[in-house]
């Protein structure tokens, strides 16, 4: 049975209600393991007390400010995970960023500085979390990451976040097979397009939702829950010889050919 009740899910990546994070820390919950939450800080704190109302029902044991890009809060966030867990047994990110500039337009006038950004907090960020998550599953682990279909086909506007989920899908498997001794397993789900905060800021998201809702074998997109169930099996017992895939929850839009729609 489906059961994560004794273990510790470490969840990064909620920005607001709409977050697919937020779509799995429910489900881990509710599938009965004890959650962790960490969150990107700003200056004035906002984000701190906007996260901890939404995610008071779940009764956090952990709630930490976790910039990827900083080195030290990604330090304090797993001696904080050591100090009051002891052992950690999932770990979800759920993170991407590019600057706005470069999601649209001419993939080609990408900046080295843009590239630089979005690679670093969109893909090294799981290799950084998953070195500091190794030492604490002591008794196994999963780690499951968030990725998206422009990370292997060229999906307009998308650009260099493409360029950084090809990135992250390939840390997958080589992470993948480096902690596959140690009986760690690291996925990824490819979800479809969801109306979040981070989608909601790239013009034309609600087209291609449409479109998806005219394409997809399903007819319809996904959800932030159906994401969350997806992650809760990958992270059970049941997906126990599961690692290195990318399972697609896009209610089938990847397998289709011929998506030519009338307008
Ligand atoms: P979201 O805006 O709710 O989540 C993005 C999160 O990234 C936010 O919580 C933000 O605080 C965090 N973040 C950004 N920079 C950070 C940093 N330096 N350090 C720590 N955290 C940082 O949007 P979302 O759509 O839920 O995105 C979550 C994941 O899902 C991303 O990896 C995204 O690429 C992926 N995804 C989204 C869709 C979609 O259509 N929404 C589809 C497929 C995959
Ligand atoms: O991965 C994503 C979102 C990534 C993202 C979005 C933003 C908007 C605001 C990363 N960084 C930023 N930076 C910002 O300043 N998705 C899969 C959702 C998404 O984003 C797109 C999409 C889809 C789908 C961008 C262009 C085209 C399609």
């Amino acid at each position: 049975m489906l059961d994560l009740t004794g273990k510790n899910a470490l969840v990064t990546g909620i920005a607001n209600n709409r977050s697919i994070a937020w779509g799995i820390a429910q489900q881990l919950h509710k599938a009965g393991a004890n959650i962790g939450i960490t969150y990107l800080p700003d200056e004035k704190g906002r984000a701190e007390k906007k996260v901890a109302e939404l995610v008071e029902p779940l009764q956090p044991s952990l709630f930490v400010p976790c910039n990827v890009q900083d080195e030290a809060q990604v330090e304090s966030t797993f001696a904080t995970v050591k100090e009051k867990w002891g052992k950690l047994d999932i770990l979800i990110h759920c993170l991407a960023f590019a600057n706005k500039d470069d999601l649209t337009g001419s993939f080609v006038n990408t900046s080295r500085a843009g590239f630089t950004t979005a690679l670093d907090i969109s893909a090294y960020s799981l290799v950084r979390l998953s070195a500091a998550a190794k030492p604490l599953m002591t008794e196994g682990g999963s780690i499951l990451t968030l990725t998206y279909l422009g990370g292997v086909r060229v999906i307009p506007n998308y650009n260099v976040m493409g360029i950084a989920k090809a990135a992250l899908e390939m840390n997958v498997r080589y992470l993948a097979a480096d902690l596959g001794p140690d009986n760690i397993r690291v996925n990824a789900i490819s979800a479809g397009p969801i109306r979040t905060l981070a989608s909601s800021a790239v013009g034309g998201i609600l087209d291609m939702i449409h479109h998806v809702e005219q394409v997809a074998p399903l007819r319809r997109t996904v959800t932030q829950i159906e994401v969350g169930n997806a992650a809760t099996f990958l992270c059970s017992d049941l997906a126990s010889g599961v690692t290195g895939q990318v399972l697609y929850v896009d209610a089938g839009y990847e397998i289709m050919g011929m998506t030519e729609t009338k307008s």
